[in-house]
């Protein structure tokens, strides 16, 4: 597991045991269990806590999630300071975790085609979401925010991660009102840092409302700007990307018929299609404080492809300019379809490409920036919004083609450049998270933390790898087993 790779590799690095292997229920809830290094030293400098989400329970009473995204959502923390770090873990006691436990079976249907036992009959007209609280973990002022797109937050304590419940922050939001798993963080673009994020509520015409949220000091969790737009179509908005005067959004062009899922067939997920050949928009919303407050949106036309997410987005004169990751279609895995023997060869692999919108003749122009398999990319956090040189992100083994996400790469946006740090053949990696060294100047200056899949081990480790060189520093064999997951935060002593 070193920074070489097989340049090009013609086949898979992997084993697909190894990689299904990861799908099981977390068994244990560790609290402030000390980690060892198994190689290398985990830096003194690093001081904080990386927190992760993601599917933590994926089996009950014999039946198994049909989707991972639909598991329930368990946090992992893991506190480092003077070179040591604790790691404790906590599922979120979710109303539908707690009766599910319960009753030792599924009493909801999931998003992504878990269904209640029992068939379609057991199923139909139930159209309750369960609010799994899986996708993203971040900090607002005094507590952590378990975040599920289709839902309110879930709180919970910092430290200990006991779910304090769902919280509606402040009065801001209305009793169940959907707010997204992806807040980005301005650092400061309008003085203090924010958090900036929306909430959509999809139909027929679908209305996003975009909040701003001090991020720091006494005022962190006010609300400090919001506003609704609404635009005809029905809105499957994952992810968004911040400038200082926009927030910049892909609307899929995409379908919803959501029959099969009222009539118990589907899951309201697999309800969505993308529309074949079609284009999707960027939206793009004037954000309050920004030179463009109070004028209408931009509606420009997208390059043909689905996008969950995007890597960042900054203006440069009268363009704009937003980094996002590419499928071909809408990854959906169909009613008979057993997700833990999917065929990477025929599902679409995620690209980087960068588009340019010119705000002056409305055109957009993409340039693809990596022919490499990608996921979960992000830049420095004090480049967010702005023009950065350096991307990390989660890639495949081989250089083409589609595969499980088994290495770290730091992509040079402007050379082209990569380095990469791999898990392969028995490792796969999940979100790679950029910590700045505290007083870095250099945008490359830190860390990338990960934490991985080990097959060989059946259990989960953690690296930390210089962000310029990409070489380890430290690797740590942890004690819990925690299935491939989705979004995590740093959040820096
Ligand atoms: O009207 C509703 C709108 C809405 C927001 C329809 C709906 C119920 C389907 C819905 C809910 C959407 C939800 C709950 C989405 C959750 C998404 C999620 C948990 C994760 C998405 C992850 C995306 C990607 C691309 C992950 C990739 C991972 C890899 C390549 C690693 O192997
Ligand atoms: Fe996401």
């Amino acid at each position: 597991m070193t920074v070489a790779s097989p340049a090009g590799a013609a086949s898979p690095a992997y084993d697909r045991s190894d990689w299904a292997s990861s799908f099981g229920n977390v068994s244990e809830e560790l609290t402030e269990a000390p980690l060892v290094a198994s190689r290398g030293t985990i830096p003194a400098e690093l001081c904080g806590t990386l927190y992760r989400n993601g599917p933590g329970r994926l089996e009950r009473g014999g039946h198994w999630v049909h989707h991972p995204f639909d598991g329930d959502g368990m946090i992992t923390a893991l506190r480092f300071s003077a070179g040591g770090a604790l790691l404790t873990n906590r599922f979120v006691r979710t109303e539908g975790w707690l009766a599910e436990e319960k009753a030792g079976t599924y009493l909801y249907r999931g998003v992504f085609g878990t269904p209640k036992p029992g068939g379609a009959l057991a199923n139909a007209f139930d159209l309750r979401l369960k609010n799994i609280a899986n996708t993203h973990v971040v900090r607002l002022g005094d507590q952590l925010l378990a975040l599920w797109e289709a839902s309110s937050p879930h709180a919970l304590d910092p430290l200990s991660l006991e779910t304090r419940g769902l919280t509606l922050l402040d009065g801001v939001l209305k009793s169940g009102e959907a707010f997204s798993a992806h807040p980005r963080f301005d650092p400061g673009h309008h003085g203090a840092p924010r958090m900036v994020t929306f909430g959509v509520k999809a139909g027929p015409r679908s209305t996003v409302r975009l909040m701003e949220f001090a991020a720091e000091g006494s005022e962190a969790g006010t609300l400090l700007a919001d506003s609704s737009h609404s635009f005809p179509g029905f809105a499957f908005l994952h992810d968004f990307a911040i400038t200082p005067n926009w927030a910049v959004f892909l609307q899929n062009a995409i379908d919803f018929n959501p029959l099969p899922y009222v009539l118990g067939r589907k899951g309201a997920a697999q309800c969505l299609k993308s529309r074949a050949g079609a284009r999707g928009q960027f939206w793009l919303i004037p954000r309050q404080d920004g030179a463009f407050a109070g004028q209408e949106p931009r509606v420009l036309e997208a390059p043909e492809g689905f996008v969950f997410h995007h890597l960042n987005a900054w203006e440069d004169g009268d363009a704009v300019v937003v980094d996002s990751i590419y499928y071909a279609d809408f990854p959906s895995i169909g009613p008979d379809q057993d997700y833990r023997e999917v065929d990477f060869d025929r599902i679409p692999e995620g690209l980087l490409e960068r588009c340019r919108l010119d705000l002056v003749s409305g055109t957009v122009t993409a340039t693809r920036l990596s022919e490499r398999t990608c996921e979960f990319a992000m830049v420095a956090p004090a480049r967010v919004g702005l023009e950065s040189r350096y991307a990390w992100m989660a890639v495949a083994e081989r250089e083409r083609g589609n595969d499980p996400l088994q290495a770290l790469m730091k992509l040079d946006l402007q050379g082209g450049e990569t380095r990469v740090w791999s898990a392969a053949p028995r490792g796969f990696v999940s979100e790679p998270i950029m910590v700045p060294r505290p007083g870095a100047t250099a945008e490359d200056d830190g860390w990338v933390l990960g934490l991985f899949w080990n097959g060989a081990r059946s259990a989960s480790d953690l690296v930390v790898l210089d962000a310029a060189t990409m070489e380890e520093q430290a690797l740590v064999e942890l004690p819990l087993a925690i299935p491939h997951g989705l979004h995590g935060s740093w959040v820096a002593a």
